[in-house]
């Protein structure tokens, strides 16, 4: 008989729809050693839950999280919800020994991740911090050819995370601009993204010095608060916006190379322009997500009258999670990450080998960011300490 794996998820929003649709398509797609299954999603409102496990296809909705992490059908228990209740449902789902996936960041604060990453290591099961693009089979392409050495000495990490979507001082007073809610603004939202990647593909950080600012200070109050934002509508009252609207950084990595870092939501014209460029001693590197299937590679060995940028199609079979997809050329998009972060970590738990980025990760990352909000309001380097 087929080996199964229950899982259960908390949140519907945005990022609960991106992860319901990882885990439907997973199984068909990859050849895995257990086959998840969509037991249970979780959320307060018991009309809205029981309407999105029908759209998503999840088995049963459920209204109070802590019955759902307690069921024994349940092994896997995904977090989507936003920071403020990271903490307390990880803790729950590794007392109760299951394997937890949380949305990034880990938590909204290191104090707290740092308890998240401990309980994890005492329950010994498997976490993911749910940094997806580390799994755009351009980025895991890029590791490769770092790690082949194609770049040989990295001397730059340049990094941006641009939006726009908040730039109407109209647009409401979201859950993302509550500092209680959602710990802090583009910092913990965009910059712990590249954080992540430049962790990843570079190194570790070990200084920063950071600026922030918030543009719009107050904003119509939300009438409800309930989709994540975007399209929200906001009423006649002004409530104060407590976190920053745009969060940038210089670092210094423990390899002597050197980082810089920007991430805002008022970059007119700017979607979701997650863009990095590391410039080696052999080579540079270009990654933008908004072409996603596309790394742009310059080799500094080519013949000195034809060298330029070339651009490679990140489609091939032989190429990061492709073969399971399909020919060369036909491109995959943005969801594809969250099918590869599943397939990885339900290989993890059948292995009862750790996958990355762990929560380990996720408490270095928050390190990071944590020491940039420090340097913000010192108006000086700091450095980074776990
Ligand atoms: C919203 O700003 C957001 O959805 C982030 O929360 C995601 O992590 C990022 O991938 C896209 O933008």
């Amino acid at each position: 008989m087929e080996k199964t794996i229950g899982v259960g998820m908390i949140g519907y929003a945005f990022m609960g729809r991106a992860h319901s649709n990882g885990w439907r398509q997973v199984g068909h797609f990859f050849d895995l050693p257990m086959k998840p299954v969509m037991k249970t999603i979780c959320g307060r409102n018991k009309a809205a839950v029981t309407a999105a496990a029908k759209t998503m296809g999840w088995e049963k909705a459920e209204t109070d999280w802590m019955k759902m992490i307690n069921d024994p059908q349940i092994q896997v228990v995904d977090i989507c919800t936003p920071g403020n209740e990271h903490k307390p449902m990880a803790l729950a789902a590794l007392k109760a020994g299951k394997h937890v996936v949380c949305e990034k960041p880990l938590a909204n604060t290191l104090a707290e991740a740092k308890e998240m990453a401990q309980a994890a290591k005492e329950a010994g099961v498997r976490t993911l911090t749910a940094f997806n693009y580390r799994r755009v089979p351009a980025i895991a392409l890029a590791k490769q050819m770092i790690e082949q050495g194609l770049l040989g000495t990295i001397y730059h990490w340049r990094a941006v995370y641009l939006q726009d979507w908040i730039i109407d001082p109209k647009f409401p007073l979201v859950w993302r601009l509550k500092k209680e809610v959602a710990g802090s603004g583009p910092h913990g939202d965009l910059n712990a993204h590249i954080t992540d990647l430049a962790r990843y593909l570079v190194g570790e950080i070990t200084e920063v010095v950071g600026m922030g600012k918030t543009f719009i200070k107050t904003r119509p109050v939300q009438e409800a608060l309930a989709d994540g934002g975007l399209g929200a509508k906001a009423g006649t009252k002004k409530g104060k916006v407590t976190v920053e609207d745009a969060m940038l950084f210089l670092a210094k990595f423990a390899n002597g190379a050197l980082g810089s870092f920007e991430a805002t939501r008022f970059a007119a014209g700017r979607k979701n322009f997650n863009s990095f460029e590391i410039n080696g001693s052999k080579g540079s590197i270009v990654f933008n997500l908004e072409r996603l299937n596309e790394l742009q590679y310059f080799n500094r060995r080519d013949d000195a009258n034809l060298q330029g940028f070339r651009t490679i199609l990140c489609n091939e079979g032989g190429q990061p999670y492709n073969s399971a997809w399909w020919p060369s050329g036909h491109i995959i998009g943005w969801e594809h990450t969250f099918t590869h972060e599943f397939k990885d970590f339900i290989e993890a738990i059948a292995a009862k080998k750790d996958t990355m980025p762990n929560f380990e990760d996720g408490v270095k990352t928050q390190a990071v960011l944590e020491a940039v909000m420090a340097s913000a309001d010192k108006k000086k380097w700091v450095k980074v300490t776990i």
